[in-house]
């Protein structure tokens, strides 16, 4: 039975790559598996796939009922496919909390490592011979799968700044790299960064939706659009659009608050705009914020999953 890799919703390069570099050691293994991807593609991964040539997965929304379904990069309902209830999950892969509940026993991998490209790399190499690979049920690393991963890995730990990684990333990024044979990592992050920077005429909705996620802390439910850029004024120069559309949001998705950060990779700052005053203040109470004209600076701010949803998270369990 084939069974279907999904990554989480307003799909990141991460979660792409992993699943098609999943699709792709499954297969070799034998096993009857394909990736999606739950949305469109953003513009620094449409630049990997450009460079890399590699095609696209298909989009879907919904699976039958009953479709036998991998979740990678992601474990909560909330980021899943829509119908995941009527799913059945066989396996999980990912870097986020836990927090989900399953009906039998199926296989986990969860590490804290800085990508879910990692996990798969991780795969590759303890599965591959070290010599080749004279045997065919062993999968071989192609140069474009090395390649997707190690660009996974850049983009999930801002090459390395964010501090949700791990020596292991580094290692695995270097290992990769003998195989992808990238020259110059570094100019390739920017390149990366700089085509996920340039949003052209996007709407203020999908701006805020570009990488999104809701987190549930209990008794309330909010929102936290990120926007990690190397041209952070494309974003504060339209900081009145994009509040009353959060302030909308929040409404819409009956949510307590919808936060929107605008992440400077290069200086490792972010800029957050609220949906209220409300949650201006919570911001401001968890991250010690300076308040420019209603623009919440900090300095060393840059990771939704590693810092701001935990901290947030922490302040309702002392309530
Ligand atoms: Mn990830």
């Amino acid at each position: 039975m084939l069974k279907h890799i999904i990554g989480h919703k307003n799909p990141d390069t991460d979660t792409i790559c992993s699943s098609i570099a999943y699709q792709d050691f499954l297969n070799q293994r034998g096993i009857e598996a394909k990736a999606y991807a739950l949305g469109h593609l953003n513009n620094e991964t449409r630049f990997i796939f450009n460079k890399f040539g590699v095609e696209e997965p298909e989009h879907i929304q919904e699976l039958p009922k009953g479709s036998e379904i991998i979740l990678i990069d992601h474990n909560e309902e909330v980021h899943s496919i829509e119908n995941l209830k009527d799913l059945d999950i066989v396996e999980i892969i990912d870097h986020h909390r836990v927090k989900i509940e399953t009906d039998k026993p199926i296989s986990i991998y969860v590490e804290p490592l800085g990508s879910s490209c990692s996990i798969i790399a991780k795969k590759f190499f303890e599965i591959v011979t070290p010599n080749g690979n004279p045997d065919a049920t062993f999968p071989t690393l192609s140069k474009a799968i090395a390649s997707l991963l190690i660009s996974g890995i850049i983009s999930d730990t801002l090459f390395f700044r964010s501090p949700t990684t791990t020596d292991v990333d580094k290692e695995l990024a270097k290992k990769l790299n003998e195989v992808a044979q990238i020259e110059d990592l570094e100019k390739f992050s920017l390149d990366m960064f700089n085509a996920k920077s340039d949003l052209g005429d996007i709407s203020m909705a999908d701006l805020i939706k570009l990488d999104y996620k809701v987190y549930d802390f209990g008794k309330d439910t909010y929102g936290f659009g990120v926007m990690e850029t190397t041209n952070k004024d494309f974003g504060l120069n339209k900081k009145e659009k994009l509040k009353e559309k959060l302030k909308e949001i929040k409404k819409d998705d009956n949510l307590k608050g919808v936060f929107f950060s605008i992440i400077d990779i290069l200086n490792e700052e972010s800029y957050t705009l609220a949906s209220g005053d409300e949650e201006t203040e919570l911001f401001t109470k968890s991250f010690n914020s300076e308040n420019n004209d209603g623009v919440l600076f900090v300095k060393g701010l840059i990771s939704r999953k590693k810092q701001i949803v935990p901290k947030i998270q922490e302040r309702f369990k002392n309530e």
